[in-house]
């Protein structure tokens, strides 16, 4: 199925004079503190966050799985379903694929339904971190870190053949996240992992075209549990430095020990212009994958602030490739994913409130109090309307959630695709 502009304007009509409201009187109250609102708003239209193919269907944990009816069968199927939140959002305008779960079989027709959609492909995924049916090499003692070197080899031409699908869709990075590691102590050297990881990625990384980037992704633990040979941003960084000027850390919300400061991981990367990537999530423990901006939002705030201060400081860095890696057990992907892409839009736009000019002034003058107070300020202030805005400006949904139901979409994607659905993912 497929939303049209129509359906979504005439949903929009039965909210307009609310939000016209709504929108005069943040915007003046904005204004009067000299605030650009227009520029914030613009912002906010031009930030696309990239979906990725296996946030389409109902997740699970190991424990169990509860599918969700009508869930995508087909790369068809989950480029549609990146369709329906992209025109109700107009914030997920690329999708991100897992090879090989998601590889095309017809690139052009596949290439050519993104296109009509408004869609492009961003970061590609490789996957070794599972046995393939009939793979020759088993990478249950690692990929890319294996001792053993024809499993290595393979891990190694794996993330090639990923880059070529890639090359056929438009992508331009690969994002590359290992499993690799150990789950007892002695169980392997960490130095000859890290030697041999590093050693992989920089095949990988020469057998990228010129254009590309290649994004290293960090995380502390799991599904290893005693250690991961990337296990975090320091030892990314080390990698990328050691690839080359088009290899990035990639930064994934869940995955860091407990209370770890993200933001100021953010800053740092920036600065050293060597923060590629970006995946949202929320959690609570661990690598939870919840929903955006349901646990800790001022966190993801604070985080905000920093991005925002790299991406007009920090030249040296590269713009940023966004996604959402979250997953849903309980709940409608689609509603699931328009939360997520609702809470990235209004941390943004908190951030793009504050005047880091003033905010450096009050810096220098020591007053901690009011630095505090102007990100709070931010914070508190309720930017749903410039969010609406920006969704307006572009054609989508006032309210994406409520356009969803009342459209019945997941009625008709049911209608098309059957109540007992499994889609590929994690
Ligand atoms: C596993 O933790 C993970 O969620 C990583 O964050 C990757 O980005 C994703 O899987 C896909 O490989
Ligand atoms: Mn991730
Ligand atoms: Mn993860």
């Amino acid at each position: 199925m497929q939303l049209e502009k129509d359906q979504i304007r005439a949903h929009d009509q039965r909210h307009l004079d609310r939000h016209n409201e709504d929108f005069r009187f943040l915007s003046d109250r904005l204004g009067s503190k000299g605030m650009d609102v227009d520029r914030v708003v613009d912002a906010l239209a031009d930030f696309q966050v990239a979906i990725p193919s296996w946030a389409l269907g109902a997740g699970g944990t190991r424990f169990g799985r509860f599918s969700f009816h009508g869930e995508p069968g087909s790369l068809e199927d989950k480029i549609a379903d990146v369709g329906i939140l992209h025109a109700l959002t107009q914030t997920a305008g690329a999708i991100s694929l897992h090879i090989p779960w998601d590889t095309p079989t017809d690139y052009a027709a596949v290439r050519e339904r993104a296109a009509t959609l408004g869609l492009r492909f961003d970061a590609i995924n490789s996957n070794t971190f599972q046995d393939q049916p009939g793979a020759e090499q088993s990478y249950k003692h690692g990929s890319l870190s294996a001792t053993d070197e024809a499993a290595r080899r393979q891990a190694i031409e794996h993330n090639l053949r990923v880059i070529e699908i890639g090359e056929k869709l438009g992508s331009k990075s690969l994002t590359v996240w290992l499993a690799d590691g150990t789950n007892f102590p002695g169980q392997r050297n960490f130095q000859r992992g890290l030697v041999q990881t590093e050693d992989s990625l920089k095949q990988i990384y020469a057998g990228m075209p010129k254009d590309w980037k290649l994004f290293i992704e960090y995380k502390p633990y799991e599904p290893n549990f005693y250690s991961t040979v990337i296990q975090d941003w320091g030892t990314s960084f080390m990698l990328a430095n050691a690839c080359g000027d088009r290899a990035y850390t990639l930064v994934d919300l869940g995955h860091h020990l407990p209370n770890s400061n993200i933001e100021q991981i953010v800053s740092t990367l920036m600065l050293k212009g060597k923060l590629g990537g970006f995946h949202f999530n929320d959690s609570k423990y661990g690598d939870d994958d919840l929903t955006v901006g349901s646990i800790k939002p001022y966190a993801l705030f604070l985080i905000f602030n920093e991005l925002v201060y790299g991406m007009r400081n920090n030249p040296q860095n590269p713009d940023l490739a966004w996604m959402i890696d979250a997953s849903h057990n309980v709940k409608d992907p689609l509603e699931d994913l328009i939360q997520s892409l609702e809470a990235i839009q209004e941390a943004y736009a908190k951030a793009l409130l504050i005047d880091h000019d003033q905010l450096t002034t009050t810096q220098r003058e020591h007053d901690v109090v009011m630095a505090q107070e102007m990100l709070q300020d931010a914070f508190r202030t309720d930017v749903r309307p410039l969010v609406q805005r920006a969704r307006l400006s572009r054609g989508g949904a006032l309210h994406p959630l409520r356009a969803y139901r009342d459209l019945e979409v997941r009625r008709e994607l049911i209608q098309e695709r059957g109540k007992h659905t499994v889609a590929t993912g994690l």
